[in-house]
């Protein structure tokens, strides 16, 4: 048999296992895994790792922010980007603003992203107005549409939902399938920081980040996983920031309850001593939640190796230091102003590849697992991505473990004009990026269209055994028989 493609003679890595095997590829998936196969094309991987694909599962890309700014990257160089830092897929958010309508919206992103992109995609939908009309009509036919994860808000007065809104959401999640993303912060905590901030006259980016107390984080998880145990719906808490925010990730899972965590590399690598610069310059490290401190680090790759989060992902947010992104209402404006993120869909897996698997902090199934894996699992494309089994689309990622390189805003290939990780020195880079299995990124080159990316259909959310947790006024053996779980 000759298959269309033969990746030879590499080390296979998946989440559960390393294997010496060839990769026999037909039809753009993994037809065989083995010994000695013969292709047309032959791709040597000896020396190499040959891993699934990075699954992006949290970027912001041709998104309008709420206050109407657009990001740099639209799915184009979004995506490009993505494939230069080892990632075979891309889930972005299509975010809905108050006033549109759920189909409005995704109608929207579709006009944005098809034809566009480099790799696969999809959206996590983003719910800002929950009227009766969004959730028994338009959020069920957003999941038909393949749609089958959303985020809600806790904060930011033109998206956030309140505590009502959030139970309704998650109920409807919960009867079709879906999995809901929180934002959690304290608005109110949030509001009551600034405002003190301001009439103090310390406008800097860097007050941003007192702002945003990681009290706020704190208070908002807790109540984020009570309602989604409540529900008992599954709810990721995205990118986690704190120390307690992780622990309290980390003890509901123990308790049985759905709850996912995600963290991101700027919690990792930057503090908010970095934003800590002359004039405008710390807008570029601006985030929500914000940087913290090196002891929080620590205590986020301890959660890391002990399982708390499930993914590592960018939140990649870019906006350009000039008048079309983050200085929009000009040098010396307040950061009340100042669009939140900052750039890394690049970065994020070159990243943890060398700080994690080169610092002996993760080992590299764990990488495969927080790169890919385990968003494939959380949001419905396992096995289709996600891992090297026989049948999956072959978006393959593979790796010269020994490369040595720096990371800067020219091999970032995004459009946000710098790199909040420029001057990194890193060990271990992709080199080759295959979607199903097309050469998108080789040595250093694109060699794909926009517009080779597909719309993915997503699974429904698969629990995949955890036994959730039923709330005594929700269990009818103890409410008096009433039957009002959803
Ligand atoms: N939340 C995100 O997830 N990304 C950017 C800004 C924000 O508030
Ligand atoms: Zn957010
Ligand atoms: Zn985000």
């Amino acid at each position: 048999m000759r298959f269309d493609t033969v990746i030879k003679g590499g080390t296979c890595v998946t989440a559960s296992e390393m294997f010496a095997a060839d990769i026999g590829i037909s039809g753009g998936r993994i037809a065989a895994l083995g010994e000695g196969l013969n292709g047309e094309d032959v791709i040597d991987a000896r020396g190499k790792l040959v891993m699934p694909g990075g699954i992006e599962a949290h970027a912001h890309i041709a998104q309008n922010s709420a206050t109407g700014g657009m990001t740099a990257d639209d799915y184009t160089s979004g995506s490009i980007s993505a494939a230069f830092g080892g990632n075979s897929c891309i889930i972005p958010f299509a975010a809905q603003h108050r006033g549109m309508g759920v189909t409005e919206t995704l109608d929207l992103y579709d006009s944005r992203a098809i034809g566009a992109s480099v790799l696969d995609y999809s959206y996590h939908l983003i719910v800002s107005d929950p009227t009766e009309k969004v959730l028994a009509e338009e959020l069920p036919a957003a999941f038909l549409r393949g749609i089958t994860s959303f985020k809600l808000f806790m904060t930011y007065d033109k998206m956030l939902v309140n505590d009502a809104q959030f139970l309704d959401v998650l109920s409807v999640a919960k009867t079709h399938g879906a999995l809901t993303m929180v934002h959690a912060e304290n608005a109110g905590m949030i509001k009551w920081m600034t405002d003190r901030l301001l009439a103090c006259g310390l406008t800097a980016p860097k007050y941003h980040a007192l702002s945003h107390p990681a009290l706020a984080e704190e208070e908002a998880i807790h109540r984020a996983i009570c309602m989604a145990k409540l529900v008992d719906a599954p709810l990721l808490i995205v990118h986690v920031s704190t120390p307690k925010g992780a622990a309290l990730v980390q003890s509901a899972r123990a308790q049985g309850a759905k709850i996912y965590g995600e963290t991101c590399p700027q919690y990792l690598f930057l503090t908010r001593d970095d934003m800590d610069k002359p004039g405008m310059e710390g807008a570029a490290l601006m985030c929500s939640p914000p940087l913290r401190d090196a002891a929080t680090q620590d205590v986020l790759w301890q959660h890391i190796q002990s399982g708390t989060f499930d993914v590592v992902s960018s939140d990649h947010s870019p906006y350009r230091m000039d008048e079309t992104g983050k200085l929009a209402h000009g040098e010396g404006a307040p950061f009340t102003v100042i669009a939140n993120g900052m750039p890394g869909i690049g970065a994020r897996l070159p990243m943890l590849f060398s700080e994690g698997v080169g610092k002996g902090r993760i080992t590299l199934p764990e990488f495969v697992a927080l790169s890919s894996t385990n968003a494939a699992r959380l949001y419905g494309l396992l096995p289709q991505k996600g891992t090297l089994t026989v049948g999956a689309d072959a978006d393959i990622a593979i790796w010269d473990p020994d490369k040595r390189g720096r990371i800067c805003v020219d091999n970032q290939h995004d459009n946000a004009g710098y790199s909040p990780f420029e001057g990194w020195e890193v060990q271990g880079l992709p080199i080759t990026v295959l979607s199903r299995g097309k050469r998108v990124v080789d040595q250093g080159a694109l060699l794909a269209r926009a517009g080779h990316g597909q719309f993915l259909v997503r699974a429904k959310f698969d629990a995949g055994g955890r036994m959730g947790y039923l709330a005594p006024e929700l269990d009818p053996a103890q409410n008096f028989g009433a039957d009002i779980a959803p």
